[in-house]
């Protein structure tokens, strides 16, 4: 969602950006990827033959919803945290069969674009969408206040956040859903680490453009003149953190002015992008129970590369 007229700056982006540049290393927040170009972008992400994650958790979603149905039985809100295009959503909601469904993002436009269809599909369904940033407590709907949730949080996003931050999530989703709200949350897999450099440095340059993005929304947004073809994608596993980073690497020397500030950056220099935590089996479940979750069950592929978690609160 940008609420601010189009020449207008986020003045939270601006911020977070000078902060960044800043600062040693140079770091910008992954948030700041997804313009309409960046979302645009992951979708094409999501397509590709080498990013696993999101045909991995739509077969095991497809594959154990009736299972996931059993346990979660029938009547409940189900409440989706980042809902996004709510692509995954359709499996949930079929075998679930809940009383109403609650989307959350950030972006109005997507969870307008994405009700509408959702309600098409599911004619009788109570749809209750909320514009609202999920990192904090929500407050849902007055409709849904007596019925038990079920959230919902696919995709691994979770991996986004450093454990501090994925663990004051989960709390504050415990906060969201009540006592008795059960989860279900999509949790990516450590493993080889070739298979993840390829799923975030695809042969087709899709991830490249979507990191190299955030420089040209930078220009476009903030009066800038970063030269972005100084500048490649670089994906890295750093074992110690057991994630994958993206950084944006200068290639030479360069010197750019961002919002009447100069800055400098030698060849070598890089701007820290983003993180994705990969998560063994423990590791996973650990990481719930921090958050004041118990894990209840969990399904994963042939492979073990990607976890679908139940969980209760
Ligand atoms: C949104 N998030 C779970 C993706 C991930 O895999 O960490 C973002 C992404 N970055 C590069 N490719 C995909």
């Amino acid at each position: 969602m940008n609420l601010l007229a189009p020449n207008r700056v986020d003045p939270a982006f601006r911020a977070d950006v000078l902060a960044g540049f800043r600062m040693r290393p140079r770091a910008i927040p992954a948030r700041w990827f997804y313009d309409r170009e960046g979302s645009e972008l992951f979708e094409k992400i999501t397509e590709l033959p080498e990013y696993y994650p999101t045909k991995v958790e739509t077969g095991l979603l497809a594959r154990h919803s009736a299972d996931v149905a059993k346990i979660v039985g029938p009547g409940r809100a189900v409440v989706e945290f980042g809902s996004g295009s709510s692509t995954k959503t359709p499996h949930v909601l079929e075998a679930v069969q809940p009383a109403a469904y609650v989307p959350i993002d950030i972006s109005g436009e997507f969870l307008r674009e994405s009700a509408a269809a959702l309600a098409s599909d599911f004619p009788k369904l109570s749809i209750l969408p909320v514009e609202a940033d999920f990192m904090h407590p929500i407050v849902a709907p007055p409709e849904i206040a007596s019925l038990p949730k079920l959230g919902f949080f696919p995709g691994s996003t979770i991996g986004n956040m450093v454990p501090r931050t994925a663990v004051n999530l989960l709390r504050a989703m415990v906060e969201t859903l009540g006592v008795g709200a059960m989860l279900l949350i999509g949790v990516d897999r450590i493993k080889d680490v070739n298979a993840l450099i390829r799923a975030y440095d695809d042969a087709q340059g899709v991830t490249a453009a979507f990191n190299l993005n955030l420089l040209h929304r930078i220009n476009r947004e903030l009066d800038a003149d970063i030269p972005v073809d100084a500048f490649v994608h670089k994906a890295v596993w750093n074992d110690a953190f057991a994630r994958i980073e993206m950084h944006l690497e200068a290639v030479r020397d360069v010197a750019f002015m961002i919002d009447d500030e100069r800055f400098e950056m030698a060849a070598g220099e890089t701007i820290h992008t983003e993180n994705s935590h990969k998560y063994g089996p423990r590791d996973a479940r650990l990481l719930l129970r921090a958050g004041a979750w118990t894990p209840l069950a969990e399904w994963t592929d042939a492979e073990d590369r990607f976890a679908l978690i139940l969980a209760e609160a």
